[in-house]
């Protein structure tokens, strides 16, 4: 069964959201996507949170915009870990994902990362990290991950001319 499920609103999330699936990919995460709209698709939304504990998911990344109520409403018909990705909507840029995330009243909690492709990442090295426990190949990926994006930095000063 894969560890983790990416989960968006819409394909258009996809440009996005494939930046997650990417980065699972790299750090040898197993995952599987769908796109579960929480307006369009009330009753699919229901029936993915309420198996995806039996179906042995350890974290579920939601991407959604605009009133982005995907994470809260998977959030809270799962006891699996949310991670949201608030998507940079073109009305507002992002703002209202972030705020209808992260905003989830006490009692469910939802993980809000950065708008857009940031977020994107983060979702997917944020869910490796708590999928990497117990874990020793993830971990270790993980650790090559940022030993690689150490070395980028240091190596970006010979770029100061
Ligand atoms: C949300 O509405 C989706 O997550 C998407 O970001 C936004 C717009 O969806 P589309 O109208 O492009 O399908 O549900």
């Amino acid at each position: 069964m894969p560890q983790v499920a990416v989960v968006m609103g819409s394909t258009s999330d996809w440009p996005t959201m494939k930046q997650t699936v990417k980065l699972l990919e790299t750090l040898g995460v197993t995952y599987e996507k769908h796109v579960i709209s929480a307006h369009r698709m009330p009753e699919q939304l229901q029936a993915f949170g309420q198996a995806a504990q039996d179906k042995g998911l350890q974290v579920i990344i939601a991407g959604a915009g605009g009133a982005a109520h995907l994470p809260g409403m998977l959030a809270a018909n799962t006891l699996v870990p949310v991670i949201g990705v608030p998507m940079q909507s073109r009305a507002l840029n992002g703002l209202d994902s972030l705020l209808s995330i992260v905003q989830m009243p006490a009692g469910i909690p939802v993980a809000t990362v950065a708008i857009g492709e940031a977020g994107a990442k983060n979702a997917a090295i944020l869910a490796a990290q708590i999928v990497a426990q117990g874990q020793p190949a993830i971990l270790a990926n993980l650790v090559a991950y940022r030993a690689k994006q150490t070395q980028q930095s240091i190596d970006s000063e010979a770029d100061l001319v």
